[in-house]
């Protein structure tokens, strides 16, 4: 009967030990999971869409830019910027330095088309880097950007070509770990030739999904060889917050003193129309464009004509049979 008893005891004790465990690790995974409620400060809110959160037209942009950890590998830079702007004054980045010894976050640039390894170094193992400048959550009141949209203006610099990875500078919603939440960035590639973003401004947004833990977002400068000028511009930066269930859009207000005096660029859609000093290359694109539209032009047109000739001739010559 002792016996019996005491394995009883023994049985439940193993049960409550293991419940216990169950309970610690549930626990933990729920640890793990756990999202970060959205929070914002309402001081920090406004309804008025017209002025961006951040317009870089005073020096106090410093308080919400930051350089990534990683930007030293890359050498990126900062600095306000008053002759290339959208409005007012704008953000220069720069970049200095080569490619690192670590990949890029992207992991395309690993291997080439047959497979093989990019470079010999490094595989999908080797930690990924981030260089670049980033916005912090924590900077707006925000609890986290789960939710919110940034849209900005851009510019790309002149000499990336070849010399970012993809031509390109990548933005995307990051957590505390710089884990990925975005399954593609936003991609501000280098284009002159049908959607000019090297001579002038252009606008764009990138999202960070709900309930994602977003608390950056990077902007990343993938240096392959060295910039002999300028990375990338920005201007006019808007943090859009989840609209909420009244369907109300609020924005972060500007908190950089906006000159709203200044006047904003004037931004050309699709073909790039020439302006004094801009580059020749591109001009000679469109003309070709034109060119070859023009030629076109003149083969159906003559073609169209030799065809009503053909029918008019035809008919002359059958009605004078008609009489010989
Ligand atoms: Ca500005």
């Amino acid at each position: 009967m002792l016996f019996r008893r005491l394995i009883c005891s023994a049985a439940a004790a193993v049960l409550a030990v293991s419940c216990f465990v169950c309970s610690v690790s549930a626990d933990e995974n729920e640890e793990e999971k756990e999202i970060i409620k959205f929070t914002y400060d309402e001081s920090m809110v406004s309804e008025d869409t017209s002025q961006p959160t951040i317009s870089f037209d005073t020096s106090d942009w410093e308080n919400y830019l930051h350089l990534t950890p990683d930007a030293d590998l890359v050498g990126v830079q900062m600095k306000q910027d008053t002759k290339t702007y959208y409005q007012g004054a704008s953000l220069k980045i720069t970049a200095s330095g080569s490619a690192p010894d670590k990949p890029f976050s992207y992991g395309e640039s690993l291997r080439d088309a047959d497979n093989n390894l990019v470079h010999p170094d490094y595989d999908e193992n080797t930690p990924y880097v981030n260089p670049g400048i980033e916005l912090r959550a924590e900077d707006f009141g925000l609890s986290c950007f789960s939710g919110c949209t940034i849209s900005f203006y851009y510019r790309i610099g002149t000499d990336v070509k070849g010399k970012l990875m993809g031509d390109a500078v990548y933005v995307y919603p990051v957590d505390e770990e710089y884990a990925h939440l975005a399954s593609t960035p936003v991609t501000l590639t280098y284009n002159v030739i049908d959607n000019d973003n090297v001579s002038q401004y252009r606008s764009i947004a990138c999202p960070a999904a709900a309930e994602s833990n977003a608390t950056r977002f990077v902007f990343e400068v993938p240096v392959l060889s060295n910039l002999s000028s300028d990375a990338f511009y920005l201007d006019n930066i808007t943090i859009r917050l989840p609209k909420g269930e009244d369907g109300k859009q609020l924005v972060i207000k500007n908190i950089d003193g906006y000159n709203a005096n200044a006047k904003p660029q004037e931004t050309i859609e699709g073909l790039e129309i020439k302006k004094e000093g801009n580059t020749v290359s591109i001009a000679e694109g469109d003309k070709a464009k034109e060119g070859g539209t023009s030629v076109v032009l003149i083969v159906v047109i003559v073609v169209i004509f030799l065809l009503v000739a053909g029918v008019v001739a035809f008919v002359v010559i059958r009605h004078k049979n008609k009489f010989y």
